[in-house]
Formats: structure tokens, C-alpha cells, sequence
């Protein structure tokens, strides 16, 4: 980030980093710093290649930011507003990194830890930690990923073994996974199976052509008569509700994560209008330009403490999944216009991945859509409200 001579952060004007403890400061700084050292120089060339920046995962392991909230099993035991930090840091660097982490923390480990056996913890939770095992989260279908109450893959039993089939869509790190938590219909309930790579009749295709979320894997996942054993199913829960309290965990991060993509737009937006001169004058010391950037730290800062004020209701144990909605659609909604009024400000040059709005700007359009769209947070808002549900 670039220092500038005023009086307040232009990032934290409500100086958000003095209510964080001193381990919260901590990591902050730390993430902050491998953002800008080691992960930023990578993510341009990331995006524009299309591919995710594996050499990174066992950076991000060695931090201990893989299943950083849970305790045990070689995790770090990080507190909620920490795993905001550091979804923060990551996604001012890109949001294919945050999601990378996302998945494999909120997703994958958390169900496992919250659902799943002794056996299954002790074998998954240690390697994914270490970034040495990569996971991924299959709920959503081709036929409608907003309704997954109406999901298709199922799986039978048969013997003491289940045998699966179906599909699933838009599923990240999919390709490079080497276990997948799939969420299936059953006899007995929606169910989280954990397949494995190499288990016959499972494969994954990666999705090409994405104009969003390029350093990051997409693919579809298929399941042909997969037979799966019990003990690599979680006994822990048998409804809807396991697959969507683990969105409640990710979709939190995600609240946290947009603000640093925001930021980068805003620091971008800061330098350029400063040396951009048009008309005789820098661009910066236009009215028209200054209320713009004035807009974005408004809606920073909203973001900022409607997040921290989250993290520290999640770290109580009150989290309602209303909250993590409204949240969700304020923070996306307010990081999405910054970055296309970012680009808009950088005029042509808005439109070179030599400067970051654009990467921004395209990969929160997969942001705003993923983890529950604009209009599933804004209708799960309206029946915290009215107590009626509008979904059907
Ligand atoms: P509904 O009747 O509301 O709920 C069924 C059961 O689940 C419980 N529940 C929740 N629990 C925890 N957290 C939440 N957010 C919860 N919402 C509901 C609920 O209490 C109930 O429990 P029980 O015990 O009574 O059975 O279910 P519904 O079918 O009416 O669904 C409502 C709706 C539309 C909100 C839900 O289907 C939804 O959230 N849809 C959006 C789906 C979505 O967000 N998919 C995301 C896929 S994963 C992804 O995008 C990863 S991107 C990752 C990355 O790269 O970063
Ligand atoms: P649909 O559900 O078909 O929605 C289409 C439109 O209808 C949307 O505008 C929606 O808001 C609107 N709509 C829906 N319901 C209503 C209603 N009742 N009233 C009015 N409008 C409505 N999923 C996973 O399971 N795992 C992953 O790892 C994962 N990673 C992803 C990565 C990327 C890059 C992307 C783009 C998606 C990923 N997803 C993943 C899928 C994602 O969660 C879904 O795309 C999302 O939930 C929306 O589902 P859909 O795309 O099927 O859209």
C-alpha cells in the first residue's frame, strides 16, 4: 500500500486497526506482508494465464492460514476476526487466492471437523493443514445452484458401502483436489460423502473460457456409479443444514475478503488521479473525482465495521446466518461498484490488467454470484424480517 501524507489511513479512516487485539494485529501484518511480497508480484500473470498460483499453497500453509479456526489437528486455533484478516489481505492481493483458502478452511475442513469422525479428522485435517491434501466442496448442480434443496446426485446404500451418482457445477479447486466433501440426496437425508481422487467413476473437468476468478480452478465433478465406504461418510449430520452452515463460515470470510480487493481499487485510484494532470491540474484535485473517492472509503469503511462488528458477534457464539446475508450483500455490493468506478477512472489504462480494477472488477462479478447471490442474501434478509419465506 502506498504511504500518503494525511492525517488518517485513507484505508481505515475509522481507524478499524485499533480495536484488534494484538494477535489480531499480528496477522494482519504478517498476511499483509506475504500479500505484498509474495503473492501480489504473482496474481497479474496468474489472471491473465488462467491458472492458480500453486507454488503459493505451502506459503499459505506455512503461515498457518489453512483451517486457521480450528483447534487441534495442527491448526492454528485463530479466532473469527483473524480469518477475516487474513480474507481480507489475501483477496487485496486477488480473489482466486482468497478462495483457494476459503474453500479448503470453510469448506472442506470445517465440515470435516464439525460433522465428521475421529478417524476422518485425524487422516484429513493435519495434511490439509499442512497444504499437503487440497479439498473441494461439491453442492452446487448444473440445473440451479441458488435452490440446492433440490439437488439431483444421490447416493444408495448398498452393503455397507454407498454407491454415487450425479453432478456437480462451478466447483473450485476441483481439478487439483484430493478429496471432494459431496453433498448427495439420500434415503436418510442430504448427506457429505468425502470422495477421493482416485476413486473409480469420479472425475473432474476444469471449466475454460472463465472472464472471472482466472487464477483460480473452476470445474464441473462427475459421479458414475461411484462406490464410496461408510467411513468416508460424515455421520454428523443428514439435512441441508450441514452443507449451509459451512456457507455461513465461508460467506463470513467472503464479508472480510471483498473490503481488501476494494481497497487495492481505492490505493490504485489515489495514485493514478494524483498523477494523472487533464485540464491543467491533476485529476485529484477535481471535485468530481474527489467525491468519487470520498464514495468509496464511505462504503469501505460501512464494510469494515459491519464486518468487525460480525467477527465479533461470531467470536461470542451468536452468529445468526441473517447477519452473515446482510453482510454478504452490503460488502459485494459496495466492493463491486468501487472497482468498476476504479476502472472507469483510469479511463483506458482502467482496462489493462497493468493496473488491478480490472482483475478486481471481473473476479467480483464470481464473488457477487458465489456463496449465495445478491438476491438469496437479500430475500434470506426479508424473511429474518417478515418471517416469511419468499424463496419458492
Ligand atoms: P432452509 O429451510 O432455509 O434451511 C434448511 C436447513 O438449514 C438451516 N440453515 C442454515 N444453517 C446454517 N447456515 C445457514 N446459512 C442456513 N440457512 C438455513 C435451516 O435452519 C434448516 O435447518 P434444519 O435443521 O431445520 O433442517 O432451506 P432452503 O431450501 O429454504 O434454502 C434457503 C436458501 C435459498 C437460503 C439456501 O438454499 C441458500 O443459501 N442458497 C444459496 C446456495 C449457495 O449459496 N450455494 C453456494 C455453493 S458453494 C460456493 O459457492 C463456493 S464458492 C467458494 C469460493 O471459491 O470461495
Ligand atoms: P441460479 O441459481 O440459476 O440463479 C440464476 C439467477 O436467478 C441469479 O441471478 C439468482 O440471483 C436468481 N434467483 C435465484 N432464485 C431467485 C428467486 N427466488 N427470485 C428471484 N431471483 C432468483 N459451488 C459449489 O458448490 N462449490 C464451489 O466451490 C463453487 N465455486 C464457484 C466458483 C465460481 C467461480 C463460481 C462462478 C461459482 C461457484 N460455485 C460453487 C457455484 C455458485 O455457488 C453458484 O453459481 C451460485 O450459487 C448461483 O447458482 P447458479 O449459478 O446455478 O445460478
Amino acid at each position: 500500500m502506498t504511504t500518503r501524507n494525511t492525517r488518517l489511513d485513507p484505508m481505515d479512516l475509522f481507524d478499524v486497526r485499533s480495536e484488534l487485539s494484538d494477535d489480531e494485529l499480528l496477522v494482519k501484518d504478517t498476511v499483509a506482508r506475504f500479500a505484498d511480497e509474495q503473492a501480489i508480484p504473482l496474481m497479474r500473470e496468474a489472471f491473465e494465464n488462467h491458472s492458480f498460483p500453486r507454488e503459493l499453497i505451502g506459503q499459505v500453509a506455512e503461515l498457518g492460514l489453512l483451517g486457521s479456526s480450528i483447534e487441534g489437528y495442527d491448526c492454528a486455533g485463530m479466532n473469527a476476526v483473524s480469518y477475516g484478516l487474513i480474507c481480507q489481505e489475501l483477496e487485496r492481493a486477488d480473489s482466486g487466492l482468497r478462495s483457494f483458502v476459503s474453500v479448503q478452511s470453510s469448506l472442506v475442513m470445517y465440515p470435516i471437523y464439525t460433522f465428521g469422525s475421529e478417524e476422518q479428522k485425524q487422516r484429513w485435517l493435519p495434511a490439509m493443514a499442512r497444504g499437503e491434501a487440497i479439498g473441494c466442496f461439491g453442492l452446487t448442480e448444473p440445473h440451479g445452484g441458488s435452490d440446492p434443496g433440490n439437488m439431483k446426485t444421490h447416493a444408495k446404500r448398498d452393503g455397507s458401502d454407498w454407491i454415487l451418482n450425479g453432478a456437480k457445477m462451478w466447483i473450485t479447486n476441483g481439478t487439483i483436489a484430493d478429496a471432494a466433501v459431496v453433498w448427495a440426496q439420500t434415503s436418510e437425508g442430504i448427506k457429505g460423502f468425502i470422495v477421493e481422487k482416485d476413486m473409480p467413476g469420479f472425475s473432474a473437468q476444469e471449466i475454460e473460457n472463465k472472464f472471472s476468478l482466472r487464477a483460480s480452478i473452476t470445474a464441473g465433478l462427475f459421479f458414475d456409479n461411484v462406490r464410496i465406504p461408510e467411513a468416508n461418510v460424515l455421520p454428523g449430520v443428514s439435512s441441508l443444514r450441514g452443507p449451509l452452515s459451512c456457507l455461513t463460515q465461508a460467506r463470513y470470510g467472503i464479508t472480510w475478503g471483498v473490503i481488501g480487493a476494494a481497497q487495492a481499487c481505492l490505493d490504485e485510484v489515489l495514485k493514478y488521479t494524483d498523477d494523472r494532470v487533464l485540464f491543467g491540474k491533476p485529476l485529484s484535485h477535481t471535485q468530481a473525482m474527489q467525491i468519487r473517492m470520498a464514495d468509496m472509503s464511505r462504503r469501505i469503511t460501512t464494510a469494515q465495521l459491519l464486518s468487525l462488528r460480525l467477527g465479533r458477534i461470531k467470536d461470542a457464539g451468536q452468529l445468526s446466518p441473517s447477519q452473515v446475508s446482510l453482510a454478504k450483500w452490503n460488502n459485494c455490493r459496495a466492493a463491486i461498484d468501487i472497482a468498476r468506478d476504479a476502472r472507469d477512472i483510469l479511463g483506458g489504462a482502467g482496462i489493462s490488467a497493468e493496473y488491478v480494477p480490472i482483475r478486481h472488477m471481473l473476479n467480483l462479478e464470481s464473488v457477487i454470484t458465489y456463496e449465495g447471490t445478491e438476491t438469496v442474501h437479500q430475500l434470506a434478509v426479508g424473511r429474518e424480517l417478515t418471517g416469511i419465506n419468499a424463496f419458492g
